[in-house]
């Protein structure tokens, strides 16, 4: 079953109707300036980092779904008798809409809804050079007799600080201040100005007001939710200023409509910061001149409609990096709009603010950043350049690195601290990327600090030789690098019970420890070392390369001795050096991990094993909504093993559909040269693929989850914790690179596509550094191996188009 329908051409999907298995959002913002936005207006603002300078609250874990959000009521009084109250989004009021339509864009969001013959038009964004969002909404009057209308706006701020907002109520029901202006068209949330006197915020409308509330309680009542407000039964707006408690802004606008008249508002949510010279001059006193300056400036339609113009062009401009033009609908609609889409969105949230991340807890994760920085390196070559700078200035000088860090201080999260082992290496993966994409050597030598301080600062393929270094340094006694605290399978916790024996990870925590190894790490050693040998290689130091490589070869000789099972790789060696992911094991007998990470590494391929691997992966692992991450699933707990059995069997790390490795099973079919397999992988978790099952799956149809529940659970193919997972920039690694096989090497991009056999021909517009590529395929029903590339005319032997700068046009024709 379907809740609505992708309209490719506007590049939205149209959600049909409020009631949504789960909340289906958007996110608003490309720079600093962000909103989450549902498709019944809940969501929340903040600028930089959703703990530290929150706007808006928001109310977690609450009943209804989606408690709060920036609403619109309606109150239609043109029948005095009868008066009803609805809201363009259907929350918080919920009253029946006539219709109702919601198109979530890129980075906007549009609602189209009706009541008793009056429509609203709502349209919701983030210019990109302003902090600030713009809510256009337009109502029209579509009775045949005048409309008597008044229209009441609803912010609630939040105290700046979304964590001590929740919790510190002895203080901060006390620190609210607002001020008024222009009758109540402006008003500013000025918070926290007295003491830091560097930023407030703004809500303001475009016209007089005939009203005002700043105050909570006066405007709902004391005992009311935004569901019920008392001044929007009153009809009257009571010009409460309110002094501590819950802040809001709200206006009323009292309208008479002509039939077939409309009217437009423009309401504008800011932030402003001041210049450092204003600081200490007039505390308290804001300075209202950057507020209004912002306000004016979208003031007219005409300027908004320019603004949204600006962000579309933007978007225009982004995707036109990428694209694919074939005879598969969906493949073209994921591939051109939605997945690179949400690989934009992990790269601004990382783990942080979605409506499972509460925005309090994680912030810029190390290893999460770095494979986000995966799929959007072609979209943003220089934001991600800085992107990589900033994570490596958290790293430690012995190559471990802080696991997260805040975006707003991008400072070190020492409450969670480093010591999961994989963490290193993604900066190498995360580096090359880069380089391949822009050739640009200069960032290897760039200075950058150790743990923020520029007194111990490197270069950065210094920092990338600490990484490998750290693996190097770090293994144990089958010669496979230690695990530490966990690898990227964050819930494989192999060294608590070593060090408190009957205690669960629950209490303590999972802590680093001496012999649990991880095969998986050896697997990233295996592909991302290589990839730190060329970087070597590229900066003349042909004996690091060596050293390099030598190293690798030991890891994946040692994988071959000791992580190698019989019928796929084993995951691990626990702290007492037992298996895990064995067929030596009650439970947990096949990990997803290894198998594919050692194959798209290469390991095993030339010895027979990866097929192997991949095998048993499908017979073991596979189900119809894709590859679960372990089988059997853990039925009880397991001290030694840690949060990875907590869970119970089919949710998250506990046998769930990690939608993350999934890519990583489908590129490791694509080494074989297997399309219609890495195609079937690829297809069971891609949105547009499963959108027919909305019912079932629950999540937004445009983006990818975290997780489906597993074949063990009992919601199996429910999706969760959709948005910030690192299968969006894996998955489009996968369907570009590897299925249709544009990958860009040092010397220049490589084609070598890996498809299903009825795929059909197909062409991809790809730019690369300063140049186009038109890229034709002709696939002849083949799955992989490319029999001729011809070049500008000139037929070249390989798969690597050699890059030669002042290039500015290849056309290229492959046939495979
Ligand atoms: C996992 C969670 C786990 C957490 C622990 C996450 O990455 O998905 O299941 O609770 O890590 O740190
Ligand atoms: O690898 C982790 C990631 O960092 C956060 N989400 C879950 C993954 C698997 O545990």
């Amino acid at each position: 079953m379907k809740y609505g329908y992708f309209d490719d051409a506007a590049r939205e999907y149209v959600i049909t109707t409020p009631k949504t298995p789960l909340p289906w959002i958007n996110y608003l913002g490309n720079k600093e300036f962000f909103s989450l936005i549902s498709n019944t207006c809940g969501g929340y603002t903040f600028y930089k980092d959703a703990k530290l300078l929150r706007l808006t609250r928001y109310r977690y874990n609450n009943v209804p779904y989606d408690n709060n959000g920036k609403y619109f009521y309606i109150k239609d009084v043109t029948d005095a008798a009868n008066t009803v109250v609805w809201n363009p989004g259907w929350q918080p009021v919920k009253t029946k809409l006539d219709s109702y339509e919601c198109r979530h864009g890129l980075g906007y969001s549009k609602f189209t809804s009706s009541k008793n013959d009056v429509e609203a038009k709502l349209l919701t964004f983030v210019p990109m050079n302003d902090n600030c969002e713009i809510s256009k909404l337009t109502i029209t009057n579509n009775k045949n007799t005048a409309a008597k209308l008044s229209l009441f706006s609803y912010v609630e701020w939040c105290l700046w600080n979304a964590d001590d907002d929740m919790k510190n109520f002895q203080r901060n029901l006390s620190t609210g201040e607002v001020e008024v202006v222009d009758g109540g068209s402006v008003i500013f949330h000025k918070t926290e100005y007295r003491e830091r006197r560097n930023h407030y915020a703004i809500y303001g409308v475009n016209t007089k007001v005939d009203g005002f509330d700043t105050s909570r309680d006066a405007f709902l009542g004391a005992y009311n939710g935004p569901d019920s407000p008392d001044v929007v039964a009153e009809g009257k707006a009571t010009n409460s200023v309110a002094s501590g408690w819950s802040p809001i802004a709200s206006q009323q606008i009292n309208l008479e409509l002509a039939p077939g008249e409309s009217k437009t508002f423009i309401f504008t949510l800011g932030y402003i910061e001041n210049p450092e010279d204003d600081k200490w001059e007039a505390p308290s006193v804001v300075n209202k001149k950057p507020a209004f300056k912002m306000l004016d400036s979208y003031k007219t339609e005409e300027a908004v409609d320019k603004a949204l113009k600006e962000l579309c062009d933007y978007w225009d401009n982004l995707l036109g990096i990428y694209h694919i033009s074939s005879k598969n609908e969906k493949v073209d609609r994921m591939v051109n709009i939605w997945n690179q889409y949400q690989c934009m969105v992990t790269f601004n949230m990382s783990r942080s603010a979605s409506y499972y991340e509460s925005g309090i807890g994680r912030g810029m994760g190390f290893r999460d950043s770095c494979q986000d920085l995966l799929g959007f390196v072609h979209l943003i070559p220089d934001r991600a350049r800085q992107r990589i700078i900033d994570i490596a200035s958290t790293q430690f000088q012995d190559g471990s690195a802080y696991h997260q860090y805040q975006p707003l201080t991008k400072k070190g999260n020492s409450d969670i601290g480093s010591g999961f082992n994989d963490d290193p290496l993604w900066l190498i993966a995360g580096t090359s990327a880069y380089v391949r994409e822009t050739g640009d050597l200069s960032i290897l030598k760039e200075i950058v600090p150790f743990d923020n301080d520029m007194s111990v600062a490197k270069t950065l393929m210094e920092h990338l030789k600490c990484s490998l270094n750290f693996t190097i340094t770090h293994k144990g006694p089958h010669g496979l690098p230690l695990i530490g605290r966990a690898d990227w399978n964050d819930c494989l916790n192999l060294n608590c019970f070593s060090e408190h024996p009957g205690e669960s990870f629950q209490t303590f925590g999972p802590s680093e420890g001496p012999v649990a190894e991880s095969v998986f790490i050896a697997g990233m050693f295996v592909k991302y070392g290589e990839e730190y040998a060329q970087l070597a290689e590229l900066l003349g130091d042909d004996a690091e390369a060596k050293r390099a490589r030598d190293e690798v070869k030991k890891v994946y000789d040692a994988v071959l001795d000791a992580g190698w099972d019989g019928e796929w790789f084993v995951r691990a060696y626990d702290a007492y050096s037992n298996k895990v992911g064995s067929k030596e094991c009650e439970e947990g007998q096949i990990y997803i991990e290894p198998q594919g990470f050692c194959v798209l590494a290469g390991i095993g391929v030339k010895e027979g094993l990866a097929a192997k691997a991949l095998k048993s992966v499908e017979e073991r692992l596979d189900t119809k909504y894709g590859v679960m991450i372990l089988q059997p699933a853990y039925t009880k707990y397991h001290l030694e093993l840690g949060e990875v059995s907590s869970y119970p069997p089919g949710y998250k790390e506990n046998a769930g559909i990690f939608c993350h490795n999934n890519p990583w099973v489908s590129i490791a079919e694509t080494v074989l040269g297997h399309g219609n397999r890495a195609f079937e992988i690829y297809k069971k978790t891609c949105p547009a693929y499963i959108e027919d099952i909305s019912d079932v799956h629950c999540t937004e149809p445009y983006v990818y989850s975290q997780m489906v529940a597993g074949r063990d659970a009992k919601f199996f193919g429910q999706g969760k914790n959709s948005w910030l997972t690192g299968t969006a920039a894996w998955t489009f690694v996968n369907i570009s690179q590897y299925i249709l096989g544009v990958y860009p090497t040092h010397n220049g991009l490589s084609i070598n596509p890996c498809v299903p056999e009825d795929f059909g021909d197909f062409t991809i517009t790809r730019k690369y550094r300063d140049a186009i590529y038109t890229i034709d395929v002709k696939t002849n029903g083949s799955q992989s191996g490319v029999k001729k590339l011809t070049v500008n005319g000139k037929e070249i032997e390989g798969t690597v188009i050699p890059y030669e700068a002042g290039i500015k046009e290849y056309k290229v024709e492959v046939i495979m």
